[in-house]
């Protein structure tokens, strides 16, 4: 039976004991009917509940392969955006805090992209015969169904590189949204001259570029970053090798060029993981990506004698994702409990429809 939603004001000054007992006992409610998913970057204090953990796209599948109706996903506004759009007619995509965002996801909207689109109209002629459209999965749904509807595609850190692969054989440039760094580094992997890379600053006409750049140009990046990898640095990883020669460097490419050209791996949070598990006993290792990864691999490997780091001097979390906090999530579920859905998640279905064909495609080709 539906009652009247419950405030979020009475979970507020919730202490997290009490927050974590009410998870709990929300959760045992609604059983089956509630799928916990928790990104890789959650804090521990989420994190420990989820059923299902993982990256953006691991966690929409596998939340797709149940048949729980409320998939709550302890992530960011985009990954639950994805979650819904995959995931089958009767599930319902929530998430717990609605101020989670990805502030990289936001440096690129439709209205720049489209923009950019025309103006690459006017060099270039019609873009939709020469430049392919990629998008991070780190954005909104609107720009996956631009993507959709001008023959473009989606890619992840994990695929990056067959993405474009795809996307050259079909046309001879790409317009790569919203991180210059994983196109700049995915690009720099297939010996694509730097100085044909070029940077599309969104808030200047053409870019900032001139007509022969833009023409001379494979790959344009647009002038997005993570505003957590941005503050890994070379010099980070020059100290700790002085300290530590026999160590090894894992970094993830929304890292800048510098910091992947001197790391010995470089991959998404998923290869990070399974590169350090499956690695030797008793190896060091320094790992630049979101720092609750970093600290709950640190002690998972901890028993087999490896250590792990954390690339930078300062505290890098992803501050939007810590939103989720135990109280968000208690009052999340209490509403699901109670029967009022909190924090839908819903992609209109036409643009749903046009981001499905962006993200199959990248399922196709991956
Ligand atoms: O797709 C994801 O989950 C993100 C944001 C990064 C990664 O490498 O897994
Ligand atoms: Fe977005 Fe960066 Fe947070 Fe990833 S770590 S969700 S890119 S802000």
């Amino acid at each position: 039976m539906q009652t009247a939603t419950i405030s979020f004001d009475r979970f507020n000054s919730l202490r997290d004991e009490d927050a974590q007992e009410r998870i709990r006992a929300a959760r045992a409610r609604l059983g089956d009917r509630a799928v916990l998913l928790c990104h890789h970057y959650q804090r521990a204090d989420v994190y420990q509940h989820a059923d299902l953990t993982g990256d953006s796209l691991k966690l929409a599948r596998l939340a797709s392969e149940t048949d729980s109706e409320f998939i709550v996903f302890c992530g960011v506004h985009f990954m639950a955006e994805v979650a819904d759009i995959m995931s089958q007619p009767h599930q319902v995509a929530i998430l717990p805090d609605l101020a989670a965002g990805c502030s990289m996801a936001d440096m690129a909207n439709l209205a720049k992209v489209s923009r950019c689109w025309r103006e690459l109209t006017e060099v270039l002629g019609n873009p939709d015969e020469c430049i392919t459209p990629v998008t991070y999965i780190n954005s909104a749904a609107d720009l996956k169904a631009f993507c959709g509807e001008h023959g473009g595609i989606v890619c992840t850190s994990t695929n990056a590189p067959v993405i474009l692969d795809w996307a050259f054989e079909r046309r001879e440039k790409v317009l790569f949204f919203p991180d210059q760094h994983l196109g700049r580094w995915t690009g720099f992997n297939k010996g694509i001259d730097l100085d044909k890379m070029v940077v599309w600053d969104p808030d200047l006409e053409y870019g900032g570029l001139t007509p022969e750049q833009i023409r001379d140009a494979r790959i344009l990046l647009w002038k997005g970053h993570c505003s957590v990898h941005q503050m890994f640095q070379e010099s980070h990883i020059r100290r700790w090798r002085m300290q530590h020669p026999e160590g090894l460097v894992i970094s993830h490419p929304e890292s800048n060029l510098d910091v992947c050209r001197n790391s010995d791996y470089v991959g998404s949070t998923e290869y990070i993981i399974k590169t350090i598990k499956a690695a030797d006993p008793g190896t060091r290792w320094l790992v630049g990506t979101e720092l609750n990864l970093v600290d709950r691999l640190a002690e998972e490997v901890k028993p087999e004698g490896k250590i792990v780091q954390f690339m930078a001097p300062t505290v890098c979390m992803c501050s939007t994702m810590q939103r989720i906090d135990p109280q968000h999530l208690a009052w999340t579920l209490e509403n699901l409990a109670e029967g009022n859905v909190v924090n839908r998640i819903s992609v209109p279905e036409h643009e749903a429809e046009q981001a499905r064909i962006a993200l199959d495609r990248m399922l196709a080709v991956s």
